[in-house]
Parts: C-alpha cells; structure tokens; sequence
C-alpha cells in the first residue's frame, strides 16, 4: 500500500512539474506587448491586460505612455468598451499592506515626461468585465489627453508574470 500511495504522489508531482513546463511555453509565446501607438507627440507602448483567473470580471490594464511634446499634457480619461467603469488607481504599502487608491482624473503628463503603468504600482482599473479576459484576446481602449486628443488601440491579453508583485485591492477583492 505504501508503495502505491508513493506512486501516486510521484505520478501527481511529474504532472504538476510537466503542466509548469506547458505554462511557461504558454507564457513565452504570449508575451509579445501591444503598441506603440503614436498621437502627435504622445506614445503609448508595453500595453498588456492581465488575464482574469476563475472568471473574474474585474481587470487591469498596464502600459507606458510618454510625453515627447514641449507642452505639459493632461489624461483626462480613459475608457474601454469591455467594461462598465475604468479608473486609473496606484498602488501603495501602508504599514506593511498593500493596498489601491483611486488617482484624481486629469493625470499630468509632463513635457519630455513618462507615466509607467505596471504591476504593484499605478494601473488602469477595469470593473464589469463584458466577458472575463482570456489570453490571445484583445482589449479596446480609448485615451482622451488635454493637448493630443483621442487615441484608440487594442492591448493583447497576457499571462501575469509571475516574477511582479502581487497587490491585494482595497476596494474589491481581487488582486489585478
Ligand atoms: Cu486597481
């Protein structure tokens, strides 16, 4: 019986170690980031949205946008056609929790600037996903900026990399 019980677990171990190995050929052909995208002097680049684990409708969305104009710039919003609300929150550690707050609308992007979206740090929220988001997929955003105007693009569905921190959400329960 020992013996039997031990087979089992070595069997359960080899499975686990070759479904790893599959995850990670997963990941390396899934990890290509979306963009850039140019409007007059505003790039948007290293676009990904998280995939949602067990269905969930919450996401987030991670990206670098620069500002390579002379003038100051301000995103005044940012929306997406596959959920009901999109906010832009930053994540902190206070006294030893992480936790996510809101921004203010109306991000300042500063001349010859860069706002880095990634995570652990500032992201895009999305609540009321139409449809839990899969890798392979593609996501609609539209970015509305003071001085540049409006800019759409689609950002890839990505695996989380596993080597980013991961933050629990004050507001909702998951953890984009
Ligand atoms: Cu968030």
């Amino acid at each position: 019986m020992v013996r039997v019980v031990s087979f089992k677990i070595v069997l359960a171990t080899a499975s686990a170690m070759l479904f790893g190995i599959a995850a990670s050929y997963a990941a390396s052909a899934e990890t290509k980031t979306g963009g850039p995208w140019k409007l007059g002097e505003v790039v948007v680049e290293q676009a990904w949205a998280r995939v949602t684990p067990g269905g969930s409708r919450t996401g987030a969305i991670y990206l670098i946008i620069h500002n390579k104009s002379t003038t100051d710039d301000l995103l005044l919003a940012v929306d997406s056609s596959a959920a009901k609300t999109t906010a832009i929150h930053e994540s902190r550690i206070v006294d030893g929790v992480a936790t996510m707050e809101p921004l203010p609308i109306g991000l300042p992007m500063p001349s010859h600037g860069e706002v880095v979206m990634r995570p652990g740090a500032m992201h895009i929220m999305l609540t009321g996903l139409s449809s839990a988001l899969k890798v392979g997929g593609m996501l609609p955003v539209r970015m509305v900026f003071q001085e540049a105007g409006s800019l759409d693009f689609e950002v890839p569905i990505l695996l989380f990399n596993t080597d980013d921190p991961v933050v629990k959400h004050s507001g909702h329960g998951t953890n984009p």
